[in-house]
């Protein structure tokens, strides 16, 4: 009598460990943006934190680079369904920015150069969650894929990586970033598939 197991095929690829629901691996690696590329230099790049209170700090490029720095092994989740294991980038924890602020906000809004903006729950963000990365695979980030420096949260779906981040501003009340208010996950957790809605 042969046994026959209906979800043997589709679970060799499920079973790949690090590899979400749903999800392909690919060894390239994709450029998603939705608008052109904008170029900024890093003479000219600067961050600003503002927090619910109005209260703001600012960086500039040296003054980011003085801050201390972490080197990040990291999975990229597309919603678009690729997976990339095992990245390598360099960068300021979110924490950091945080250093000697109390803050009673509950969420954070990361803007980009080129308006593009990404909505996260804080607790998303801070505790060695996120980081503002200047390097992938030892060199300097590309524009295309960010640069000067982007934001990286790789326990959520690559979307929420704000590419050319220029700020982050926290909110008391959740506000929809650019793909959140259309359509997509206000979370978007790969391993429970918050892809849209
Ligand atoms: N500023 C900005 N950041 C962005 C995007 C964008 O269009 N603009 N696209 C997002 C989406 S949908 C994805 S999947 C990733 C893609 O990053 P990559 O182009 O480096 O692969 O960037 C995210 N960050
Ligand atoms: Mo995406």
């Amino acid at each position: 009598m042969g046994i026959v197991s209906s979800g043997f095929l589709g679970r060799r690829k499920r079973d790949v460990p690090g590899l979400p629901p749903g999800q392909c691996l690919t060894d390239g690696f994709p450029v998603l943006s939705a608008g052109p590329t904008p170029r900024i230099d890093r003479s000219d790049w600067e961050f600003s934190f503002t927090a619910e209170t109005g209260s703001s700090r600012h960086w500039d490029w040296n003054g980011f680079m003085a801050l201390p720095q972490e080197d990040v092994i990291a999975d990229l989740h597309c919603v678009t369904s690729w997976s990339k294991l095992g990245t390598r980038w360099r960068g300021v924890p979110v924490d950091e920015l945080f250093d000697g602020l109390d803050t009673d906000a509950k969420f954070a809004l990361f803007h980009s150069y080129g308006g593009y903006t990404t909505n996260l729950p804080l607790e998303d963000v801070v505790g060695g969650k996120a980081w503002i990365v200047h390097q992938f695979e030892g060199e300097n980030l590309a524009p295309e894929h960010g640069g000067p420096v982007r934001l990286l949260v790789p326990h959520l779906y690559l979307w929420k990586s704000a590419k050319w981040v220029r700020g982050l501003e926290l909110m008391a009340e959740d506000r929809p970033g650019f793909w959140e208010s259309r359509g997509y996950h206000l979370h978007g957790d790969p391993w429970r598939e918050e892809r849209y809605g």
